[in-house]
């Protein structure tokens, strides 16, 4: 289906699986509407010519309804105007749920930049190289003000909204450079946000990965917070002492809350948990988890989820698909908290009402008061 419209004067190159039903459905709603301004306007014409007033005072002969003629002008729109909603909703449908095999990629926008970075660990700014016919997920946020992420020849495009994340895919189908470019006004220099996207062989884009320093991946770096620059680990590490809620096996589930929600624990949400806790506060727990607004920074907050994610024991997306060098995210998130994992290793996956639970009645000084509770002093 792939088709090329260079022909176009103007047209960006499409350069996604899914740019030709973009541009589809942007020819044919112009083509509907050329069809009727024309018609409309020729009838108009013709019809002030042939029906002009011949003599003074002339009047019209009578017409009494047709209904053939009033079904046909209710029909046809009809059908016309639903082709284009089906159309849209197809491309919206498509554009706007990312496969669950997507490599992820985190992205900050920033006056007047884009910060990129990848699940091994390399960062960017303002390019991107990504690999050709991969699916790829765009995790977004921004630190600053509104802005968009526009990749004319992906045909995808998406707000950057600070205080939240958005996501866009795509999967490339050519090698080549492309422009990115920030679709929001958002001040001075707005016009010079923007970047290049490298799309690449796969094993061009594995040397690439290989030759660029990787430092930290973001669950190693999110790790190094959790456990020694944040103290997330003095409530949130298993054992006797554990005083806030488990978080392995977090992602992904249901979550309950006091006032009687349940929520999925997606990026988001491990997001607000951490930056406005009191908001939402898990069932059989008690508020006291310290808000960290204005002590971490939007790269540290997708590091500090993407650890709580790694957590979960998810099938990291991560890693290129042949096997780069430089995917160490999973392997050595363990060694940190070898202790920790030994202990939670069984629970791991296990549905969250049983991590409630057994949580409530085990090691949580703050749960319902059923039992003697021992270890609180040593605590506080
Ligand atoms: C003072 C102890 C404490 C500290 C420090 C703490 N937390 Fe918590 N945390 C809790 C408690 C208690 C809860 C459950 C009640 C709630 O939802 O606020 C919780 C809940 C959470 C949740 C939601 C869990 C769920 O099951 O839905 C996440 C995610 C989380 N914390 C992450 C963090 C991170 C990341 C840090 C470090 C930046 C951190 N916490 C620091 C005590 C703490
Ligand atoms: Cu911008």
């Amino acid at each position: 289906m792939q088709q090329d419209n260079s022909w176009v004067p103007l047209f960006p190159e499409q350069a996604s699986t899914f740019a030709w039903q973009v541009d589809g459905l942007y020819f044919y709603i112009t083509a509907v509407s050329a069809f009727f301004t024309i018609g409309v306007v020729a009838a108009l014409i013709f019809f002030f010519i042939k029906y002009r007033e011949k003599e003074k005072y002339e009047t019209g002969a009578e017409i009494h309804g047709s209904i053939a003629l009033e079904t046909a002008w209710s029909i046809i729109p009809f059908i016309i105007s639903m082709t284009i909603f089906l159309g849209g909703a197809v491309v919206f449908y498509t554009q706007y749920r990312p496969p669950a095999e997507a490599m992820e990629i985190y992205v900050v926008g920033k006056q007047w930049m884009w910060k990129f970075q990848h699940g091994t660990g390399q960062r960017e700014i303002n390019d991107l190289h990504v690999p050709v016919g991969r699916n790829i997920k765009l995790t977004m946020t921004t630190e600053d003000v509104i802005h968009d992420l526009f990749i004319p020849a992906f045909r995808t495009k998406a707000d950057v909204v600070p205080g939240r994340y958005s996501t866009i895919w795509f999967n490339a189908t050519k090698p080549g450079k492309y422009h990115i470019l920030c679709a929001e006004y958002c001040g001075l220099n707005h016009s010079g946000m923007g970047g290049t996207i490298y799309v690449m062989e796969q094993s061009d884009f594995d040397n690439w990965l290989s030759g660029n320093v990787s430092g930290q991946t973001p669950v190693q770096a999110g790790q190094d917070l959790f456990e020694n620059k944040l103290g997330c680990a003095s409530c949130h590490a298993g054992g006797a002492n554990q005083r806030g809620a488990v978080l392995e096996g977090l992602f992904g589930s249901e979550v309950k809350l006091t006032n009687g929600q349940t929520v999925t624990a997606n990026d988001e949400y491990i997001r607000n948990s951490i930056l406005n806790p009191g908001g939402q506060i898990v069932e059989g727990y008690q508020p006291i988890m310290p808000t960290f607004k204005g002590q971490v920074t939007e790269e540290q907050l997708i590091q500090l989820v993407a650890y709580v994610k790694s957590l979960s024991g998810s099938k990291s997306s991560n890693s290129p698909a042949s096997g780069s060098s430089a995917n160490t995210a999973n392997t050595s998130s363990g060694s940190g908290n070898m202790m920790r994992n030994n202990e939670a290793n069984t629970n791991l996956v296990a549905p969250r009402t049983n991590r409630g639970d057994t949580n409530s009645q085990g090691s949580n000084p703050n749960a319902p008061k059923n039992q003697p509770e021992t270890t609180n002093e040593e605590n506080r």
